[in-house]
Protein backbone atom coordinates (compact mmCIF):
# COMPACT_ATOMS: atom_id res chain seq x y z
CA UNK A 1 0.00 0.00 0.00
CA UNK A 2 1.23 3.05 -1.26
CA UNK A 3 1.05 5.76 1.58
CA UNK A 4 0.80 9.33 1.13
CA UNK A 5 0.58 12.38 3.70
CA UNK A 6 0.06 16.12 3.38
CA UNK A 7 -0.32 19.13 6.10
CA UNK A 8 -2.27 21.54 6.51
CA UNK A 9 -5.15 23.95 8.45
CA UNK A 10 -7.54 23.64 5.83
CA UNK A 11 -10.06 26.64 6.89
CA UNK A 12 -12.60 27.48 5.31
CA UNK A 13 -12.27 24.24 2.87
CA UNK A 14 -12.44 25.21 -0.45
CA UNK A 15 -12.34 23.50 -3.55
CA UNK A 16 -8.30 24.47 -4.11
CA UNK A 17 -7.86 21.92 -0.51
CA UNK A 18 -10.10 19.74 -2.81
CA UNK A 19 -8.16 20.03 -5.70
CA UNK A 20 -5.20 18.68 -3.34
CA UNK A 21 -6.32 16.30 -1.86
CA UNK A 22 -7.52 14.61 -4.42
CA UNK A 23 -4.41 14.93 -6.01
CA UNK A 24 -2.49 13.94 -3.20
CA UNK A 25 -4.64 10.74 -3.02
CA UNK A 26 -4.30 9.98 -6.65
CA UNK A 27 -0.28 9.03 -5.80
CA UNK A 28 -0.62 6.77 -3.93
CA UNK A 29 -3.55 4.34 -2.16
CA UNK A 30 -4.22 6.44 1.33
CA UNK A 31 -3.97 9.51 2.40
CA UNK A 32 -3.34 10.80 5.67
CA UNK A 33 -3.79 14.78 6.48
CA UNK A 34 -2.11 16.32 9.60
CA UNK A 35 -4.58 18.97 10.45
CA UNK A 36 -3.26 22.15 12.43
CA UNK A 37 -4.52 22.42 15.88
CA UNK A 38 -6.01 25.81 17.00
CA UNK A 39 -3.34 26.01 19.01
CA UNK A 40 -0.62 25.15 16.03
CA UNK A 41 -2.37 27.86 13.87
CA UNK A 42 -2.78 30.55 16.71
CA UNK A 43 0.51 30.01 18.28
CA UNK A 44 2.94 28.96 15.10
CA UNK A 45 1.12 30.64 11.78
CA UNK A 46 -0.88 33.71 13.41
CA UNK A 47 -3.78 32.29 11.75
CA UNK A 48 -7.12 32.76 13.91
CA UNK A 49 -9.25 29.57 12.40
CA UNK A 50 -13.25 30.25 11.38
CA UNK A 51 -13.32 26.44 12.27
CA UNK A 52 -12.12 24.61 15.54
CA UNK A 53 -9.83 21.62 14.95
CA UNK A 54 -13.28 18.93 15.79
CA UNK A 55 -15.35 20.95 12.66
CA UNK A 56 -12.12 21.02 10.22
CA UNK A 57 -11.56 17.18 11.28
CA UNK A 58 -15.13 16.23 10.99
CA UNK A 59 -14.68 18.20 6.85
CA UNK A 60 -12.18 16.04 6.02
CA UNK A 61 -13.41 12.78 7.00
CA UNK A 62 -16.06 13.01 4.72
CA UNK A 63 -13.75 13.94 1.75
CA UNK A 64 -13.68 10.37 -0.46
CA UNK A 65 -9.87 11.53 -0.68
CA UNK A 66 -8.83 11.57 2.98
CA UNK A 67 -7.97 8.32 4.69
CA UNK A 68 -6.98 9.60 8.49
CA UNK A 69 -6.53 13.00 9.79
CA UNK A 70 -4.15 13.40 12.67
CA UNK A 71 -2.90 16.39 14.73
CA UNK A 72 -0.38 18.74 13.07
CA UNK A 73 0.88 20.37 16.71
CA UNK A 74 4.73 21.30 15.70
CA UNK A 75 6.41 22.14 12.66
CA UNK A 76 9.14 19.94 13.69
CA UNK A 77 7.01 16.41 13.59
CA UNK A 78 7.24 15.58 9.74
CA UNK A 79 10.04 13.24 10.00
CA UNK A 80 8.70 11.26 13.11
CA UNK A 81 5.09 11.27 10.85
CA UNK A 82 6.55 9.95 7.80
CA UNK A 83 8.84 7.34 9.76
CA UNK A 84 5.60 6.61 12.01
CA UNK A 85 2.97 6.21 9.42
CA UNK A 86 5.94 4.97 6.65
CA UNK A 87 4.87 7.31 4.47
CA UNK A 88 5.83 6.61 0.52
CA UNK A 89 5.18 10.03 -0.48
CA UNK A 90 5.07 14.05 1.24
CA UNK A 91 2.52 16.02 -0.73
CA UNK A 92 2.26 19.69 -0.48
CA UNK A 93 1.08 22.62 -2.82
CA UNK A 94 4.05 25.18 -4.82
CA UNK A 95 3.49 27.59 -2.07
CA UNK A 96 5.85 25.63 0.00
CA UNK A 97 8.23 24.95 -2.49
CA UNK A 98 11.74 23.33 -1.51
CA UNK A 99 10.58 24.02 2.39
CA UNK A 100 10.08 20.53 3.11
CA UNK A 101 13.40 18.89 0.95
CA UNK A 102 14.74 17.42 3.98
CA UNK A 103 12.24 14.88 4.02
CA UNK A 104 13.85 13.56 0.70
CA UNK A 105 16.26 11.21 3.22
CA UNK A 106 12.85 9.29 3.78
CA UNK A 107 9.82 9.57 1.46
CA UNK A 108 9.35 11.36 -2.15
CA UNK A 109 8.76 14.68 -1.81
CA UNK A 110 6.00 16.57 -4.57
CA UNK A 111 4.83 20.05 -4.35
CA UNK A 112 1.72 20.51 -6.52
CA UNK A 113 0.75 23.82 -8.44
CA UNK A 114 -2.31 25.55 -6.07
CA UNK A 115 -5.53 26.12 -7.09
CA UNK A 116 -5.23 29.67 -8.78
CA UNK A 117 -7.97 32.21 -7.42
CA UNK A 118 -9.04 30.87 -4.49
CA UNK A 119 -8.21 31.36 -1.42
CA UNK A 120 -9.47 32.27 2.30
CA UNK A 121 -8.59 35.44 2.34
CA UNK A 122 -10.26 36.09 -1.03
CA UNK A 123 -13.42 34.36 0.62
CA UNK A 124 -13.52 36.68 3.49
CA UNK A 125 -12.87 39.96 1.29
CA UNK A 126 -15.58 38.78 -0.99
CA UNK A 127 -18.28 37.97 1.79
CA UNK A 128 -17.05 41.57 3.15
CA UNK A 129 -18.29 43.46 -0.30
CA UNK A 130 -20.94 41.72 -1.41
CA UNK A 131 -23.82 43.59 -1.08
N1 LIG B 1 -3.97 24.96 -1.47
C1 LIG B 1 -4.07 24.85 -2.85
N2 LIG B 1 -4.72 25.80 -3.55
C2 LIG B 1 -5.29 26.86 -2.92
C3 LIG B 1 -5.21 26.97 -1.51
C4 LIG B 1 -4.53 26.00 -0.80
O1 LIG B 1 -3.55 23.90 -3.46
N3 LIG B 1 -5.96 27.80 -3.65
C5 LIG B 1 -3.23 23.92 -0.75
C6 LIG B 1 -2.02 24.47 0.01
O2 LIG B 1 -0.90 24.62 -0.88
C7 LIG B 1 -1.79 23.37 1.04
C8 LIG B 1 -3.22 22.88 1.33
O3 LIG B 1 -4.04 23.34 0.24
O4 LIG B 1 -1.04 22.31 0.47
C9 LIG B 1 -3.77 23.43 2.63
O5 LIG B 1 -3.71 24.84 2.57
P1 LIG B 1 -3.62 25.66 3.96
O6 LIG B 1 -4.71 25.20 4.85
O7 LIG B 1 -3.47 27.11 3.63
O8 LIG B 1 -2.24 25.08 4.52
P2 LIG B 1 -1.04 25.90 5.18
O9 LIG B 1 -1.57 26.90 6.12
O10 LIG B 1 -0.16 26.31 4.07
O11 LIG B 1 -0.38 24.74 6.10
O12 LIG B 1 3.19 22.27 7.92
C10 LIG B 1 2.59 22.73 6.72
C11 LIG B 1 1.46 23.67 7.02
O13 LIG B 1 0.58 23.13 7.98
C12 LIG B 1 0.69 23.98 5.73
Amino acid sequence: MKKVITYGTFDLLHYGHVNLLQRARELGDYLVVALSTDEFNWNMKQKKCYFSYEERKRLLEAIRYVDLVIPEESWEQKTSDVKEFRIDTFVIGDDWEGKFDFLKDYCDVVYLPRTPEISTTQIKQDLKTKK
